[in-house]
């Protein structure tokens, strides 16, 4: 299931990108958006992960991100998430680049993360702009209110809204100088993030994409390979090893 060609590829590789989607915390137990027990089905995007309909509905909005808060802390780390641990520690540079906002790469243990959709666990208020990350606070509160009387909002970027330019610098700068960059769990419908695999492509990358069946990005990929996550990324990383052994 995990070609030669890869395992050589990562042994000789001196920088590796990683982009995450949804699919990497599905074995944890998170939904994912537009999968079948997806997120957005029982919501739709536009009228919850935006701006206006935060200030339509602050509530609503808030009471979802407060469900998934919730469970985001009744879940855990899968092996595909610690395999990417072990990854970043068996090449030269890595960078994660994650499209997720449940903080579950941080937990595993990964190091060099760049987040493009913010974090679920952090928010501030639209007026004075006090944070109010304590997650515990995030869960008590049912009217997402600043002491100035101002909205607190979750620190994710919403449809329509601009990336954090550094963490976006940072993604770009990592696909356009890697030698290996892979395409993990996301159904590559979302941009900017969707591009990135493009740019590594472009800049000479071998790319490669894991998850459970082809997606919008799969046509340009050198290797896609269809599986889970938490399955496919030990063994590639069981591969590696065995391969690094040898070369010792
Ligand atoms: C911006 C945070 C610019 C909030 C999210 C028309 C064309 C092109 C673009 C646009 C357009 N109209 C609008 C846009 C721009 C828009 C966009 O891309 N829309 C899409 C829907 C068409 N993008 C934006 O608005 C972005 N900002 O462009 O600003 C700008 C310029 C000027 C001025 C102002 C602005 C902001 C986008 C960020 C939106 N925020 N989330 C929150 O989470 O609540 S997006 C949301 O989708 C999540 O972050 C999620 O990560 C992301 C992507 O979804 P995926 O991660 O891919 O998840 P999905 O469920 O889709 O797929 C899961 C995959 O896993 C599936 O393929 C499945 O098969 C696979 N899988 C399942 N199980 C497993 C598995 N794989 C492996 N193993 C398994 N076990
Ligand atoms: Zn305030």
């Amino acid at each position: 299931m995990i070609s030669e060609k890869l395992v050589q590829k990562l042994k000789n590789a001196k920088s590796v990108a990683v982009l995450t989607g949804a699919g990497i915390s599905a074995e944890s137990g998170v939904p994912t958006f537009r999968g079948s027990e997806g997120l957005w089905k029982k919501f739709k995007p536009e009228e919850l992960a935006t701006f206006d309909a935060f200030i339509r509905n602050p509530e609503l909005v808030w009471e979802w991100y407060n469900y998934r808060r919730k469970l985001i802390q009744e879940v855990k780390p899968n092996p595909g998430h610690y395999a990417l641990v072990e990854l970043e520690n068996l090449v030269p540079n890595f960078t994660l680049i994650t499209q997720n906002v449940d903080n579950l790469h941080r937990r595993a243990g990964s190091r060099n993360i760049v987040e493009l959709h913010g974090n679920i666990e952090k928010n501030y208020c639209i007026k004075c702009g006090k944070r109010y990350d304590d997650v515990n606070l995030a869960l008590e509160m049912k009217v997402p209110k600043c002491d100035c009387g101002g909205l607190i909002r979750p620190d994710v970027v919403w449809f329509g809204e601009l990336l954090p330019v550094d963490q976006w610098e940072k993604a770009e700068e990592a696909a356009s100088n890697c030698d290996v960059f892979f395409s993990i769990g996301t159904s590559g419908v979302v941009y900017p993030a969707a591009s990135l695999p493009q740019i590594a492509k472009r800049n000479g990358a071998y790319t490669v994409e894991i998850n459970i069946e082809r997606t919008d990005l799969s046509w340009f990929m050198d290797e896609v390979i269809i599986g889970k996550s938490g399955e496919i990324l030990p063994e590639i990383v069981k591969k590696l090893k065995e391969a690094l052994a040898q070369k010792s």
